[in-house]
Parts: structure tokens; sequence; C-alpha cells
């Protein structure tokens, strides 16, 4: 359902509409491979349920399962990690639909590459 606008990438992604390399999903959150890799690790945890930007979530339960989310990802991928939000063209976000990047695998840190 969206309601008038057109599917966000990631929504034509978890639709199957468009290929990605799929590394997590369950009825919630899809996790994805970043098309263009910021770091060795580059995920992307989405939820399925579209906002536009992470501050239009209002529900600190859907917050929290999110940060927990990306967390969990995280872990089961890299010991060290960054979690990564962008909000908004101004920084650098892209894609409209709320996402948590997961950055990591540097041999001696971020600034290393
Ligand atoms: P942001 O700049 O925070 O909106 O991040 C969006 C990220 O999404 C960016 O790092 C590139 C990635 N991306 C954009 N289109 C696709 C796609 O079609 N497939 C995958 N796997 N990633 C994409």
């Amino acid at each position: 359902m969206t309601q008038g606008r057109d599917p966000s990438i990631f929504e034509r992604i978890i639709a199957r509409e468009i290929p990605a390399d799929i590394v997590y999903e369950d009825d919630d959150f899809i996790a994805i491979r970043d098309i263009a890799p910021k770091a060795p690790l580059h995920l992307l945890v989405i939820p399925k349920v579209w906002t536009p930007r992470i501050d239009t979530i209002a529900d600190p339960e859907e917050m929290g399962r999110l940060w927990l989310k990306a967390s969990e990802v995280a872990r089961q991928h890299a010991q060290d990690y960054r979690l990564v939000v962008n909000a908004g063209k101004g920084a650098g976000m892209m894609v409209e639909h709320t996402h948590i990047h997961i950055l990591a695998g540097w041999e001696n840190g971020p600034e290393s590459d």
C-alpha cells in the first residue's frame, strides 16, 4: 500500500520486483547489501512498513525494534561496526524510506580505508 506515492526502491526490493542481496528477512524487516558499499561490509536494515525518514517514527516501540534489529543484524556479521542514519537530502539521504546503515569490516578502523 503506497497510497498515491511511487513505491520506494526498498519497497520494490521487498516485493521482489528488484533483485538484491538479502542477508536477513522477517515479517517486519529486511536487510540487504548496499549496492554502492562505503565500507568492506555495508548493509541496510529496512523496516517493511514505509516511513519517509527516521524522525517520522513516533512510536518508541517501533523505534526501539528498528535499532534492536540493526544491532542484531550487525552482530551477526561483525564484532565492531557503525550504525548510521541519514535524514534528508542535505545529509546525503537518497532513498526516502527509513533505513539504518551498518558499516564494518575495516582492518584498522573506519579511517583506515
Ligand atoms: P541513503 O543515502 O541514506 O538514502 O542510503 C541509501 C543507500 O541505498 C545508498 O547507500 C545506496 C543504496 N541503494 C540505492 N539503491 C539501491 C538498490 O537498488 N539496491 C541496493 N542494494 N542498494 C541501493
